[in-house]
């Protein structure tokens, strides 16, 4: 039996106000007479905490005791960005917050300000993961996420003469979220060698002896739900150096240089992000991380299990792992080695237990970026964890051969081991194998992973292994923490905040779409939210922008596939009309704000191209006299998840432009709808859902197909191929010096003309441009883009992460919810 569960509020303003002061003088030891924005934060931060905590360990106890099954989210990235607002707004005590810290001299956004974004991940599979615990609490599945405690998440951006200059993100100086749990530790092990033996009765055993044991720490971070007393855990292992016997000595000894050699060794290991978004690089220290984060994941889990006193057999039962594209996929082979070689099962049993316990989810059908590793190096670090590898991969060969004995180069393509040199561990098929359901992260991109990278799978498994579960965001980060007016707005419509639990009500929405009052307070939060952006981009580069001027944004990780060059010659295109124009026709233009954003990976040199050119043209066009306010060229530098809350209210216009068949998903086209904005893009990802849900008539679409892209492709390597005339033009303005030294710029420009035109910018410019000018057209009509605007908001109910967990927990997991008791 549960109650309703109203969340604790602070009883008064003055209580809230007494907590904050309570850990600033005594907590953090300041006097009230210096305290700043930062120790208000800390102390408003702490008087949260405390809040969460209570019902933290209430939410543990009560899954311990309902001994349901639970879900673990594996994820090596979890973007969280900040967690004050969120806090806030979930046990829905913003309001006193506001009050109590204006009363001590503060505004509330400026201590929200003061915290540094949890940055652990490079984009949308980091964030979709976060996106993913915050749906979880809401609907109070019992559930945890396992992670890594980066000391360095991915790098903070500058832009310094035009380039990216990357400097480290040290984030863990003040970090009131996390709870390091220094009882909960467990010893990893890497390297060594496998011993074999028989016992009297003849039975084989296997036993893995480490060569280097590092150890690993727990630290909490409590994870709230919306209105909701669950709070569910964030479980990040940190790395530190086994103390040991071993070490001891070794310090006794007088090695005492080498002892702390050792010691920065084991904390290289949890120490930085890798931050490639979508490459991978067989880099050592990433397996050791994947091994470190998945073994000390794994041994905490079955620690837990173990305590039910539960069969063995139960395990499926009582556990469900979810792995976040393939970094946690040796969580396949540690299960089974734990099962066989500690708990003593026989094979077969213990194959049954981990493939039903495993869910796999694809993120990417990029061939850069399917992760495999060297068997040598897999050899070396991890000796056993290969030999069951090959183990598995011989029992599934054989069950391949038996069911198409006729088909032996099948064999060959499905093996988990490529026949390369050196050989490699494909890890998308071990964890295809080692899973009882696949997914991909919309229908399109669901459907080509089945008629391409996993074609072979689908005729061995049969189709059913292989489903989709279309991306969502949450609603409560997305739109009621980063648009709080139009969230207000629409629970004034709609009686009361209940939509942000159920984002299908929005559709009620519609009925609103004809009132004039409505309508005019729609769009005066949008040019509000404009304002609000205009005002960051002023303070960060100096460039004053209209915010009546029609603001076009492309923000996410920079990447050929993406097409940031795309959007980049189109605004070379825009200039060039504007400057052919006399000063009466620039007049009648609508002004345009185009505004970029996203990292570029270290070393991946022609993204950091892009993003040069970007600034380079941004300096020419913005300093412009004949252009004036008809264009600006903004580059935001340090794209991160606090930014992208005052980015994705203030678009009228996002770019979603892919390739066609390369973009996963894409989420943030989602929030930018949420928002009031319309989308620019191709029908790749989740855009052609967006589309379907919101109708064609409110969203630009353009380009080629997905089907055509391989035949396209062709073409351009075998048959003679004429630059589309705009882009000729576009490229002559490069070449001839007008955005500075060309020379920067041929490599990017060659990879069109000369090198076969992967990503297909030139078959897709025409579309491209004619698109942009039916955007300024529509745009005039502010009645009619009104209209496309606020009919989309009401239908984007289905891409809520809610709506993703249920169906997880429907079709994958099966887990129910468990409601949380609360006592008064
Ligand atoms: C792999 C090996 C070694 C080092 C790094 C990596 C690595 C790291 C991150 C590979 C891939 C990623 C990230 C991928 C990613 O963010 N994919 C995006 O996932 C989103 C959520 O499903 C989708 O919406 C995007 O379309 C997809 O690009």
């Amino acid at each position: 039996a549960w109650r309703k569960y109203t969340p604790q509020p602070f009883t008064t303003q003055e209580e809230f106000e007494k907590e904050i002061i309570r850990h600033i003088e005594t907590t953090l030891a300041r006097s009230l007479y210096n305290c700043d924005e930062f120790a208000t934060y800390a102390g408003t931060a702490l008087a949260f905490r405390d809040r969460l905590v209570l019902d933290w360990n209430k939410t543990q106890q009560n899954q311990t005791f309902a001994d349901q099954k639970r879900v673990y989210y594996l994820s090596l990235e979890f973007l969280m960005g900040r967690a004050l607002d969120n806090a806030m707004l979930n046990v829905d005590q913003k309001d006193v917050a506001t009050k109590g810290l204006a009363d001590l001299g503060f505004r509330v956004e400026d201590i929200i300000k003061q915290e540094h974004d949890a940055a652990l991940g490079n984009g949308g599979l980091g964030r979709l993961a976060a996106c993913f615990l915050d749906s979880l609490a809401s609907l109070n599945y019992p559930a945890w996420g396992y992670g890594l405690r980066y000391r360095y998440g991915i790098f903070k951006q500058e832009i310094i003469d035009g380039y990216q200059v990357e400097v480290p993100d040290y984030w863990l100086d003040f970090n009131p979220w996390e709870f390091q749990r220094h009882d909960v530790t467990v010893d990893i092990q890497f390297y060594g060698h496998v011993d074999r033996w028989q016992d009297e009765e003849g039975k084989q055993h296997t036993e893995w002896v480490g060569g280097e044991i590092v150890q690993a720490v727990a630290f909490d971070v409590p994870v709230p739900g919306y209105k909701t007393a669950t709070v569910n855990n964030l479980r990040l292992w940190g790395s530190k150096a086994a103390s040991g016997e071993f070490d001891f000595q070794k310090f006794n000894s007088g090695e005492y240089e080498s002892s702390v050699a050792d010691q920065q060794s084991a904390e290289t290991i949890s120490a930085v992000l890798y931050p490639n978004d979508n490459l991978e690089r067989g880099k050592e220290l990433r397996l050791k991380q994947q091994y470190f984060w998945c073994a000390a994941s794994l041994y905490d889990i079955v620690r837990r299990f173990k305590k039910t006193k539960r069969a063995w057999k139960d395990f499926p039962n009582q556990v469900a792992i979810q792995l976040n594209d393939t970094h946690p996929t040796l969580a396949i082979p540690e299960l089974q080695r734990i099962l066989v070689d500690i708990e003593g099962l026989d094979w077969d049993e213990a194959w049954h237990i981990v493939s039903k316990t495993f869910g796999y989810t694809n993120h990417t059908v990029l061939p850069e970026a399917l992760e495999k590793w060297s068997v040598p190096l897999m050899q070396h670090l991890l000796p056993r964890h290969l030999q069951i590898i090959y183990d598995i991969n011989l029992q599934f060969l054989q069950f391949v051969e038996r069911t198409f004995p006729k088909e032996r180069e099948l064999l060959s393509r499905v093996s988990i081991i490529e026949e390369s040199s050196p050989k490699m561990v494909r890890m998308a098929f071990l964890a295809i194998i080692g899973s009882h359901k696949v997914n991909g992260v919309a229908e399109l991109h669901s459907d080509l992973i089945k008629s391409t990278i996993f074609k072979d799978f689908v005729k061995v498994f049969g189709p059913d292994k292989f489903t989709n579960v279309t991306n969502g965001i949450t609603p409560r980060r997305w739109l009621h923490q980063a648009n709080p007016r139009l969230s207000a707005l629409i629970a004034s419509k709609l009686g009361g905040h209940e939509f942000l639990k159920d984002l299908t009500q929005l559709h009620k929405l519609e009925e609103w779409v004809d009132d004039k009052e409505f309508r005019k307070e729609f769009r005066e939060i949008k040019y509000a939210n404009k304002v609000r952006l205009a005002k960051h981009i002023k303070e960060s580069t100096g460039i004053t922008v209209n915010p009546a001027a029609l603001f076009d944004i492309q923000v996410k990780r920079i990447h050929e596939y993406k097409r940031q060059q795309l959007n980049i010659f189109g605004v070379i295109h825009r200039y060039l009309q504007l400057k052919a124009m006399t000063p009466e026709e620039r007049k009648k233009q609508v002004p345009r704000v185009s505004i970029f954003g996203g990292k570029a990976a270290p070393g991946y040199w022609m993204a950091k191209t892009v993003i040069h050119l970007i600034n380079k043209v941004g300096d020419v066009i913005n300093n412009d006299q004949d252009i004036g306010d008809a264009l600006k060229v903004i580059f935001l530098e340090d794209y991160n998840v606090s930014k992208a809350e005052i980015i994705c209210p203030a678009s009228d216009i996002s770019e979603h432009i892919s390739t066609a068949g390369t973009e996963a998903s894409g989420t943030s086209n989602m929030k930018f709808v949420l928002n009031g904005g319309l989308i620019i893009g191709t029908c790749d990802g989740a855009n052609i859902e967006i589309t379907r849900e919101i109708g064609q008539e409110n969203i630009f679409l353009f380009g080629n197909l997905a089907e055509n892209v391989d035949e396209l492709r062709h073409n351009h390597v075998y048959k003679q191929y004429v630059l589309d005339e705009s882009l000729a033009k576009v490229f002559d303005t490069i070449h001839s010096g007008t955005f500075g030294d060309a020379s920067s710029f041929t490599a990017l420009l060659n990879g069109i003309v000369e090198h076969g035109d992967y990503y297909l910018v030139s078959d897709d410019f025409d579309s491209y441009i004619k698109t942009q000018s039916l955007i300024d057209e529509t745009y005039k009509n502010v009645e009619e883009w009104t209209t496309k605007t606020i009919t989309s908001v009401a239908r984007m109910g289905f891409f809520t992460a809610d709506r993703c967990i249920e169906e997880y927990a429907d079709m994958i997991w099966n887990v129910e919810p468990l409601n949380p008791t609360k006592e008064k």
